[in-house]
This record gives C-alpha cells, sequence and structure tokens, in this order.
C-alpha cells in the first residue's frame, strides 16, 4: 500500500468483509480474489478489507448464493448453475453445447451479453464485478469405463445442485445425484455415485481423479463463473469506491483466466501420470438430440429465449 494510502487508511473507518469461496488455496479461482482484495484495498485506500473463506467454510454454494443476496456475506465467486436458481435468466448459460470454447464464451460475456445478465443478476442481488471461467465440464466415472453416452445410461452420476443439471442427467438416462462439492469424492469412493462432471482443474483439486480413472471428454457445459459482491453492500459504496470494485474485479478476472488456461494443461497432466484414461467424444449430435427437450424448454422460456438466440447466431 502507498502512503498516501495508508495514510487515508488510519484516518477513516475500515469496513471489513467476508468472501465466499468454494475452493482450495492455490486453485485459479482462490489466487484471483486474494488478487480482487488487495487492489480493492489499494484503489480504496485500505477502507476496505476484504477476509477470504475458502473451501467453502461458510456453507455449501446454494446457501451461500442465499447468503450474498441476502446480504449476509459481502463478496462470492459463483458457478452459474447455482446461481442460475436465483435468477433463472441466466440458466441459458447453463445448456449443454451452446459455447463451442471459453473464447467464444467471453466474446459474449465480455460484451453486450455480459452487461444483460449482469444486470438481470443486479436486479436479483448480485452485482457482478468480473466474469470467471467456469472450463469446460467433462463426464468421469469411477466403476465403468466410458467411450461413449451410451456407457453412461443406467449411472448415478453427481450433479451440481442445481436445475439444468437435474434435467440434462435425467434426458441421458441417468440419475442424478445432486451433492454438495466436498462430499462428492466420499460419495465416489463409497460408490454412492458412479460418476460425476467437472472441469478439469476441479477433477483435480479435488482428488475425484485418484478414484474416478475413465474421463470421457465430452465439453458439454462451458460456462461462466462470476465474482459478484452484494447489492446491499453496494448499494452503501460511493461512486469512487464502486469504480475501484469494478476495476479490481475486471483485473482479478484477467488474472483468474490466465491462471486458469495453466491449471487446466497442469490437472490434465497430473491425472494422466496416475493412469486416468481420457476419451474424446467423436460426435456430438446423438446427445444433442436426445437433449433436445432440454433446448426447446428454455428457447421457448421468455426469460431465457434472448439470450439463447443471441448466443447461437454467433
Ligand atoms: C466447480 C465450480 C464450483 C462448483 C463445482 C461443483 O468452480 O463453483 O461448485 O464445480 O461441481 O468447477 O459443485
Amino acid at each position: 500500500m502507498g502512503l498516501l494510502a495508508l495514510a487515508c487508511a488510519s484516518a477513516g473507518a475500515q469496513t471489513k468483509l467476508r468472501a465466499w469461496n468454494i475452493h482450495p488455496d492455490g486453485y485459479p479461482v482462490t489466487e484471483a480474489m486474494k488478487r480482487f482484495a488487495s487492489l480493492v484495498a489499494q484503489g480504496t485506500g485500505g477502507r476496505y478489507q476484504i477476509e477470504i473463506f475458502s473451501n467453502a467454510t461458510l456453507g455449501d454454494q446454494p446457501k451461500a448464493v442465499q447468503m450474498l443476496k441476502a446480504g449476509d456475506i459481502d463478496v462470492a465467486e459463483f458457478s452459474s448453475g447455482p446461481l442460475s436458481d436465483a435468477v433463472p435468466g441466466l440458466k441459458a448459460l447453463n445448456l449443454p453445447f451452446l459455447f463451442s470454447d471459453s473464447a467464444h464464451m467471453f466474446k459474449h460475456l465480455d460484451g453486450k451479453l455480459g452487461e444483460r445478465f449482469a444486470a438481470k443478476l443486479q436486479a436479483a442481488g448480485f452485482v457482478v464485478v468480473g466474469w470467471y471461467d467456469g472450463g469446460a465440464r467433462s463426464f468421469y466415472c469411477a466403476s465403468r469405463s466410458v467411450g461413449s453416452f451410451k456407457d453412461l445410461a443406467g449411472a448415478r452420476i453427481r450433479v451440481q445442485q442445481s436445475e439444468v443439471y437435474l434435467e440434462m442427467v435425467k434426458l441421458m438416462d441417468a440419475t442424478p445425484v445432486a451433492l454438495p462439492f466436498k462430499d462428492v469424492l466420499s460419495a465416489l469412493e463409497k460408490g454412492e455415485v458412479d460418476c460425476a462432471e467437472n472441469n478439469m482443474p476441479s477433477f483435480e483439486s479435488t482428488g475425484h481423479y485418484k478414484i474416478a480413472k475413465s474421463v470421457y471428454v465430452t465439453n458439454h457445459v462451458i460456462s461462466p463463473e462470476a465474482l459478484v459482491v452484494s447489492t446491499k453492500l453496494w448499494s452503501s459504496l460511493s461512486p469512487a469506491d464502486k469504480a475501484a470494485f469494478q476495476k479490481a474485479g475486471a483485473e482479478s478476472a484477467l488474472v483468474m483466466r490466465d491462471l486458469w488456461n495453466k491449471r487446466v494443461a497442469s490437472a490434465i497432466e497430473t491425472a494422466g501420470k496416475q493412469g486416468v484414461q481420457f476419451v474424446r467424444v467423436k460426435d456430438v449430435a446423438p446427445m444433442v438430440r436426445r437433449l433436445s427437450p432440454l433446448y426447446g424448454k428454455y428457447m421457448s422460456d421468455p426469460s431465457t429465449r434472448e439470450e439463447l438466440l443471441t448466443i447461437i447466431g454467433n
């Protein structure tokens, strides 16, 4: 902190803020949130100090979404799955095979569409200060080896506690099991679920790769995560402090995306060295056809239709 900032900090009152995070230390989200916290402190002359509570110690994600909405926590980083249950207009972002890759996703989120989603979120209690990368999610199994979508039929598949994910797995003729993130490893170990789905950094950071040795690389959901602050906190900030939070959020998002790409590569390498087998999907068309009721539902839903058409057309 600079001298001037230090002087201001000692002159003015300090506000301590609580930030919810589901990931461990060293994970790209955690490291980017740390950067956010230090940039906010810098940009506000030390008046706002953010403490990061990692590993979901403040509660699981659906609970934290409600806590942030109510202003009981101030900052959080959420996956678009659980977030979309609180803000239905976001459900479009969870549809399988929507974005072709992260570049395609950020082309939209860093532009007009991102502003539209942010406006919907703000109306529901969440102010977006940065779009983080939620990566590309694939299926992986402990008790079976998977080389086609058919191999997933009949499996008990852990999903996020989020409606679109539950609907997706049901349409695959499999059984969705909604579990908090931290409970998935033991569920795989005990055989309570056969499979799960996630991006490669989470597959690795949670240790799922030690149990689930068969990865079917579907990249079925490419979706963003959002760094958000509560509207309660937001309405208490001065225009200059709001700008400092936005700037810190935008910078932290760039840090996150850079760390993310490196972590995807190292996660795949770690898992591969431990004997994990990766089979890439050859043709997603049969699965897209099977999931058509899902697209039909959200295309006819006025809260998601326009966004979906924008993404599909570009
Ligand atoms: C991770 C997301 C995290 C989710 C988790 C999950 O970063 O927000 O809670 O997946 O599957 O990739 O629950």
